[in-house]
């Protein structure tokens, strides 16, 4: 652990930080940003509570109001205060801007040096930082917690992959940061410039900012020769670093010195008991620059209930399932793309590379997952390929209970990301009518 005294601090001792810590940040927000002093007023609330259970009162945040407060409009220190910026494009809509003070940048560096950390990583390992630097919080992030921790970091960012390749087997790279997706486009990469990835002395990766399966980390880990750690933030929270995978592999612990979570009901707001899935809300409770209050994610978990056996004190969300906005409903039925992902890739035949394309036929939603069939597969041999379409159909449908069309697609032809990839393609708007 890089900070076992907070790491795994005793829950009473921990549940007193976090009011003093929750009741700071109401004050803070109250005082400086008009948005939560006018909620406040206008529910005729004092911005304080005496329970963290009174938490469950207050007003939450969403990415609208950040939109609606662009740029800086949700800063709760001078912008004197402020020495960073990151923003998020998000899907649709307008950039969303948040700040950092100083404190904050160091805070953020603490608990992404305890996420690598909690990977595995220590000061003798090379950290290839293949995340984006610029704007998103991936690529400064892992790199600021790598140098806090003392490994020997690689700014490498996204991107041109063959030099990646290259990097990792000149630079004896050890631990590899990237989206999961593109930790699975650097293997197939290095197989095309004719190295074996798994004789590398690469051992660990710390993968996130896109939902993906368990199967899918089998598939990595077998495929690197690495342990794949799961790592979860979002930028309005903090960026990476608001919770983490231990050795255990076995949900993820929140950084709950820094963060309240709260799971709750989509539909009535309200908090759900430990154990039942929700969407994933939360509060920052030492940031400075800009604090979040009650923020909902839109991101579907559960809090794992019990303690880990890694000592770690912290309660652990699992590995998220979706976002409320990529749901898919078909014929009634709610389908994630990661449920989808998590059969394709355990069915033998097919490679972790899929698409789920939306569109229209007539006034009719139509839903097609597309597939890439593995390199080794002839992709001539029609009466096979039939069978392993029939396979995928079949295993979609008893997971999810629900059919959905399946389309093999050639080796290599689905689009790769450098970043998060892209799942779900809508051409409702293109095939609208047709
Ligand atoms: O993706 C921060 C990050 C960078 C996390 C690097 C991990 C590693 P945003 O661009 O603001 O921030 O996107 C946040 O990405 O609400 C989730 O929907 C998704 N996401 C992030 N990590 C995971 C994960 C970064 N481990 C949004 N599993 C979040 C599933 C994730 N989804």
């Amino acid at each position: 652990m890089f900070q076992p005294e907070w790491e795994s601090m005793p829950r009473e001792r921990l549940e007193e930080v976090q009011l003093e810590r929750l009741r700071a940040t109401l004050r803070r927000v109250y005082d400086n940003v008009p948005l939560y002093r006018e909620r406040f007023d206008e529910a005729g609330l004092a911005p304080e509570v005496s329970t963290l259970a009174e938490l469950a009162d207050l007003p939450f945040t969403v990415k609208d109001d950040l939109r609606a407060c662009y740029p800086y409009g949700l800063f709760a220190a001078p912008r004197s205060e402020i020495v960073r910026v990151h923003a998020s494009s998000g899907t649709t809509g307008q950039i969303t801007v948040v700040g950092y003070t100083a404190n904050d940048i160091s805070m953020w560096a603490d608990l992404m040096a305890r996420t690598l950390a909690a990977a595995g990583a220590t000061r003798d390992d090379v950290v290839q930082v293949a995340y984006g630097y610029g704007l998103f919080t991936g690529g400064l992030g892992v790199h600021y917690g790598s140098e806090r921790l003392g490994a020997l970091t690689i700014p490498i960012s996204g991107g041109n992959t063959r030099r990646q390749v290259q990097v990792l087997v000149d630079f004896g790279v050890t631990v590899l940061a990237c989206t999961p997706s593109y930790s699975l486009l650097l293997a197939e990469t290095a197989e095309e410039m004719g190295v074996d990835p798994r004789s590398l002395p690469l051992r660990a990766g710390v993968f996130g900012a896109e939902p993906w399966s368990e199967n899918m980390r089998r598939q990595i880990e077998s495929t690197l020769g690495i342990r794949a750690t799961d790592i979860y933030g979002l930028s309005e929270v903090l960026g990476p670093g608001v919770a983490t995978e231990c050795a255990e592999q076995h949900g993820l612990h929140v950084n709950e010195d820094h963060f309240i979570i709260e799971i709750v009901d989509p539909a009535t707001l309200r908090p759900v008991p430990d154990g039942e899935t929700g969407e994933v809300v939360f509060t920052t409770i030492t940031k400075e620059g800009i604090p979040v209050l009650r923020y909902r994610t839109r991101d579907i978990s559960r809090i794992i209930p019990g303690e880990c056996a890694c000592g770690r004190t912290s309660r652990r969300m699992e590995r998220i399932t979706g976002r409320t906005d990529d749901m898919i409903i078909v014929r009634g039925v709610n389908v994630f793309p990661s449920q989808i992902e998590q059969v394709l890739a355990g069915v033998p035949g097919v490679a972790p590379h899929y698409q789920v394309i939306l569109g229209k036929r007539g006034s009719m939603d139509t839903v097609e997952v597309h597939v890439e069939v593995a390199p080794d597969l002839a992709f001539d041999e029609v009466r096979e390929l039939e069978e392993l379409q029939r396979t995928v159909r079949g295993e979609i449908a008893s997971a999810l209970a629900v059919s959905i069309g399946v389309k093999l697609v050639e080796p290599r032809s689905i689009e790769r990301s450098e970043g998060k990839a892209k799942r779900v393609v809508d051409l409702r708007d293109a095939t609208g009518g047709e």
